[in-house]
């Protein structure tokens, strides 16, 4: 762009925005809140998204490409204004605009509330999806729930996590378009009566509850390019507003009543965490999303095909996202036979054929099974289906040879009177798959093996991928900014192209300004740390974060104890110096996950413990960010130089904090689990530090039993110090922290906590000698950045359309 079409381009804008401002507020700029600037500069972008929402809308219908609608129960799409400006090209305009009016553009965007959609990776992953197809130009929905609450906002109060309603919709949100004429009615409980219409046996609920389900649509931009679609969010709203003859007669109570029930299906999301948590509102809301979303694709395909189905799964792929959207398999069967009047034998062809399905974790206690008295109660014609896909299953299962009845019990979607939604999802899916190589391994060999016997082609494995707009482009300038001048700009577009980078590596301008960007994003999250936890850091210390939910498997409580012995080491030896080291963490536990919050509560204690104390010369401190979601994330990769990813093996699915922290140039130190694996092979073993025992080796643990986490104790006088110090008052004669000291010790350790603890010491010390060495350490930085083209999600999505979805 010329200067002066730029110049003019700026003066367009603030003439806009003035205008905009008064609109939205009735108020002069001058005397607009900031409140009302950050309104006024949502509505312009959604304007100018709008009209290119229609366009791509009518486009979509008018070259036939097939659609992927894309089921989930967690959408966590962050802030999005930001992403809006710098995707619709609109960056450098706003930012001297605001400058040139005296505006302040950061505290504009920081008036955006965090929508807390979902639990943490796997919410996030559907977000990155979405941002990458609509960046590759590709007909991809989102469809989810419109949660009045989010995740629970953290506050950390003596320590320990304290929870707060989140009320993301306080001051409305500018970028949804409620859409209530695509409202469907979904219904619950009733009983169902058999007739015959033309001969055919066809069911029919009475008596039923319900519920209207109202869409709000987000539009997903793509970067740099004229592609929006759409996520769609359902909210529950009663039938009727109000029970008018109740409220004449003087009941308002009753007549209210019937509208916080149908309401408080959308009302929060379940901070689940990875425990399956089986309330009957759960299980609604599962239903609810199912069959608004179907029901309005359904609608749609109809109008644009003729009223014909024959084509559906030629044209549509439905992908069910973990296991929440399973019964997306009885509810598509419940329309096509019951709604379309189609044979059992046709509509499960349909469905089959266009059903999908990617399993998100191995852990028994996250997998879904309902009561199934509950869902017969709940959902009389959904039970009644999938006892019948359930039968028809196992009566094929009985042709097949060498299967004998017990095999077949095991593969059954009901078991002891429970539904298994996993069972139901692969059944109905015509793939299956992980995502990462060695979980994929995982699913085939142990968690999904009965299935894989009999079904071997449909087993399939992705690894995930973030999207480097958000996590990188967009969050991390300063870097963004380096590479575009050393290698131009295709690594934007395609992000292979950062292998170009190396080619810098002893370029003295270029190291110099890559670690003096990396510093600048330290400072910047010092002053963070400075202004929420009132600690002051030192930027030249290694920022070594673990950020994540707060899990067992996770282990957040093995670097915990590692920070423990350190300091327990330089107190022992007040004359050491060390590299100066800067622990932090951030992460939400469960409310109920009792084991997680005694782990926040030991970090704070001992970070309480460490800070206080002159006698370390402030060599190491420790940090507990409160809240962590998207946003504190966007502050928190860029500053890495440790991703702390140390899962136990074979238990993180596959992990997508490590591909954020890789991008923005840290250093893995990590498990060979999930992910990690493929960032090994991808950056070599020289720029990643890996410990601890394998995957292989976990399993054989469990299964064979010969690890005692008793022994271990009793040869190692440093874990010995570290447990008695978890019981003796350390941290103060009231707080003790017996249930971690159980687990480790009476209940052998679950997690190899222990087992790993060595090994992770002498990776930590590794570290602290790779860091001496500046030059060493920026190499390794740099290939992370150089090789973490992998992981981006708009290879994962291509991966999608060639081996699962078949839209290549
Ligand atoms: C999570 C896994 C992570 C994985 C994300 C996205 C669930 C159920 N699973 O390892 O724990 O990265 O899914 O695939 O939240």
């Amino acid at each position: 762009m010329k200067p002066s079409q730029r110049l003019q381009e700026i003066e367009d804008f603030k003439s806009s925005y003035i205008k905009k401002i008064q609109e939205v507020s009735g108020e002069y700029l001058a005397e607009s809140s900031v409140l009302d600037q950050y309104q006024a500069l949502a509505e312009i972008v959604m304007d100018k998204t709008a009209s290119q929402w229609a366009k791509t809308r009518s486009q979509y219908d008018e070259v036939p490409h097939k659609r992927v609608y894309l089921f989930s129960i967690e959408f966590l799409i962050g802030r999005l204004l930001k992403s809006y400006v710098n995707s619709l090209g609109m960056e450098e305009t706003v930012r001297i605009a605001m400058a040139e009016l005296g505006l302040n553009y950061q505290t504009i965007l920081s008036q955006e509330a965090d929508p807390g959609l979902g639990n943490g990776g796997l919410g996030r992953l559907m977000a990155c999806f979405l941002e990458s197809s609509a960046t590759l130009g590709l007909p991809f929905h989102g469809n989810g729930i419109h949660y009045k609450h989010g995740l629970f906002e953290q506050k950390i109060i003596n320590g320990e996590q304290v929870e707060v309603a989140d009320n993301w919709l306080r001051h409305g949100y500018p970028f949804e378009i409620k859409k209530p004429h695509e409202s469907v009615v979904v219904k619950f409980y009733g009983h169902l009566r058999s007739e015959r219409i033309d001969g055919v046996l066809t069911f029919v609920l009475e008596d039923y509850e319900p519920i209207l389900a109202v869409p709000y649509d987000i539009p997903v931009k793509g970067y740099h390019n004229n592609t929006v679609n759409s996520l769609r969010l359902w909210s529950a709203e009663p039938v009727e507003e109000f029970d008018l003859p109740s409220f004449n007669e003087g009941q308002f109570l009753d007549a209210v009543r019937h509208k916080s029930e149908a309401e408080a299906i959308t009302q929060i999301l379940y901070p689940n965490d990875s425990q399956f948590d089986g309330k009957q509102l759960r299980l609604k809301q599962e239903y609810f999303f199912v069959c608004a979303g179907l029901k309005r694709m359904i609608t749609r395909f109809k109008r644009y095909n003729n009223d014909c189905l024959d084509e559906f799964a030629d044209k549509i792929c439905i992908h069910i996202n973990d296991t929440h959207p399973a019964l997306c398999g009885p509810e598509m069967m419940r329309i096509f036979m019951d709604e379309e009047g189609l044979s059992w034998g046709d509509a499960w062809k349909i469905t089959i054929n266009s059903l999908t399905f990617t399993n998100h974790t191995v852990l028994p206690e996250a997998l879904e099974k309902w009561p199934a008295d509950m869902m017969k109660f709940l959902l009389p014609r959904i039970y009644m289906i999938i006892e019948e896909i359930n039968r028809q299953f196992q009566e094929d299962l009985r042709l097949e040879p060498g299967l004998n009845e017990l095999q077949i019990n095991a593969l059954s979607i009901i078991q002891d009177n429970q539904v298994n939604m996993a069972n139901l999802a692969i059944i109905c899916s015509h793939s299956v798959n992980g995502v990462a190589e060695l979980h994929s391994k995982i699913l085939k060999e142990e968690t999904f093996n009965g299935y894989y016997q009999l079904f071997p082609e449909r087993f399939h494995s992705v690894t995930n991928g973030v999207t480097p707009r958000r996590f990188l482009i967009n969050n991390n300038t300063g870097l963004r900014d380096l590479i575009t001048e050393s290698i131009g700009t295709d690594w934007i577009n395609n992000l292979f192209a950062l292998e170009k980078l190396m080619d810098y590596q002893n370029d003295p301008p270029f190291i110099d300004q890559f670690n003096q960007i990396k510093l600048d994003n330290k400072i910047n999250l010092s002053n963070y740390i400075k202004e929420h936890n009132h600690i002051t850091i030192n930027p030249d210390s290694i920022f070594d974060i673990q950020v994540k939910r707060i899990h067992e498997y996770k282990r957040q409580l093995l670097n915990a104890l590692q920070i423990l012995h350190l300091y327990n080491y330089l107190k022992a030896n007040p004359h050491i110096d060390i590299v100066p080291r800067t622990f932090i963490f951030a992460g939400k536990a469960a409310p109920g996950y009792y084991f997680a919050k005694e782990v926040i509560k030991l970090i704070n204690y001992i970070a309480d413990l460490i800070n206080k104390d002159n006698g370390i010369r402030d060599q190491i401190k420790v940090v507990f960010l409160a809240n962590f979601n998207v946003t504190l994330g966007e502050i928190i990769y860029p500053a890495a130089n440790i991703s702390e990813q140390i899962s136990t093996a074979g238990k993180e699915a596959s992990g997508t904090g490590n591909m954020k922290f890789m991008m923005n140039g840290a250093i893995t130190l990590g498990t060979m689990d999930g992910a990690n694996i493929e960032i090994h092979e991808a950056v070599g073993k020289h720029n990643i530090i890996t410990f601890g025992l394998s995957a292989d080796e976990v399993t054989h643990y469990q299964k064979y039993g010969g690890y005692s986490s008793v022994q271990i104790h009793e040869n190692d006088p440093r874990i010995q110090k570290i447990m008695r110090q978890l019981i003796d008052g350390t941290f103060g004669h009231l707080d003790n922290f017996q249930s971690i000291y159980d687990a480790l010790l009476l209940y052998n350790d679950t997690y190899f906590v222990l087992k790993d603890f060595d090994a992770y010491t002498k990776a930590q010390d590794r570290i602290n000698e790779l860091f001496k060495d500046q030059n060493k350490w920026f190499e390794m930085s740099l290939s992370n950045v150089a090789y973490s083209s992998l992981f981006s999600s708009d290879r994962a999505i291509l991966d999608y359309q060639k081996n699962i979805w078949k839209t290549l």
